[in-house]
């Protein structure tokens, strides 16, 4: 599989992303960080070493891609489905990402 998902359930941030691969049905896998598991917390760190997530890895293209907008906005550009996720209309997806930015506060 090509996308995987690292993120924990209880974060709002990971949640974000969440409903944009189930929206559009996108294929991923799952994996859960527990930051409080040394294991689980040095695996995620080697992949984005800041160590906030969501983090989205896709493995065909080789990319990281962290940031909960970012990452919608990257399935939106290259994993593209019935859901739009950002607005073709530039404005509107700057009305949209704006609306986004207060969420964050
Ligand atoms: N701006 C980031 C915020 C991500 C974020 O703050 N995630 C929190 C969980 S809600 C986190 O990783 N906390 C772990 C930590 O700070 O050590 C986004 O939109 O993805």
């Amino acid at each position: 599989m090509s996308l995987k998902l690292y993120f924990h359930p209880l974060s709002s941030f990971c949640q974000k992303a969440l409903i944009a691969l189930y929206e559009n049905d996108t294929p991923f896998e799952p994996h859960i960080v527990d930051l409080g598991d040394e294991a689980s917390r040095t695996a995620f760190m080697k992949i984005w070493p800041i160590g906030k997530f969501p983090v989205l890895r896709d493995e065909a293209k080789d990319r990281t891609v962290p940031e909960s907008s970012i990452i919608i906005e990257y399935l939106a550009q290259h994993y593209p489905g019935r859901t739009s996720l950002v607005p073709a209309d530039a404005d509107l997806a700057r009305q949209t990402r704006l609306r986004d930015q207060y969420m964050k506060h």
